[in-house]
């Protein structure tokens, strides 16, 4: 496989002009959830507290819950942008009511229904979609929307969710729920160009999932995602 190459030339930088660190895995893969988030939201608390930026990278879009807890205990009027190819906004899913499919209804419970916006859903029950519709809390991936939203939350901490799954899975198929009909890549830099423009609090990468994708293009994509991400809120 490639290696990922340091410099972006679209944002002209090099993650060697930032400063950042890779602090490991949390051990947490046999931990049943509630601890599991536990133990996220706690190392997400120390990340906020020695002034860092929190970037969780997953796994299970369940981790975006965790660090959106500490976030939130941080900034009273935090906001939440996620891309996503599902709406996530059920209130429960076989019984569960946290799991991959109700990361973002969780993520709202937090921030309140008009701090979350979701960008480039395209797979839900309808009940999600008119829970969404009628709240305005989810749009199609355009520029245009993205920069209307990104201007109605310009001075909030945002925190940015990235479930990877919002790429088409022509592009990236190494994931767990694959949906026809995403993005690709130059679309994902035009999002992150808005975003710069934004006090970005925290983020997340989640859902790549290395086994659906053997040919590892996928893990090629989420890692030159992550550097783009890291390009473009670091300092
Ligand atoms: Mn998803």
């Amino acid at each position: 496989m490639n290696d990922v190459e340091d410099y972006s030339p679209y944002f002209d930088r090099d993650l060697r002009d930032i400063k950042f660190r890779d602090d490991g895995d949390l051990d947490i893969s046999r931990m049943p959830m509630e601890k599991a988030l536990q133990v996220i939201e706690s190392k997400a608390r120390d990340i906020l507290k020695e002034g860092g930026l929190p970037f969780a990278l997953g796994g299970e879009h369940t981790v975006s819950v965790g660090a959106v807890r500490a976030l939130k205990s941080r900034h009273a009027d935090l906001k939440v942008i996620c891309l996503d190819a599902h709406c996530d906004l059920k209130d429960s899913y076989y019984g569960q009511k946290m799991c991959h499919a109700t990361a973002s209804r969780r993520m709202m419970d937090l921030v309140g229904e008009r701090s979350l916006f979701i960008f480039g859903a395209r797979s839900g029950v309808r009940e999600e979609f008119e829970f969404a519709r009628k709240r305005k809390m989810a749009f199609d991936f355009s520029a245009a929307l993205l920069g209307k939203v990104v201007r109605s939350v310009s001075g909030s901490p945002v925190y940015i969710s990235v479930d990877l799954d919002v790429f088409d899975p022509g592009v990236f198929p190494g994931t767990g729920v694959a949906e026809p009909g995403g993005i690709g890549l130059p679309d994902f830099i035009k999002a992150l160009k808005l975003f710069s423009d934004l006090n970005i609090a925290g983020m997340d990468a989640v859902e790549l999932s290395p086994p659906c994708d053997p040919s590892e293009a996928s893990t090629f994509l989420a890692a030159t995602a992550v550097r783009e991400m890291l390009l473009m809120a670091g300092s």
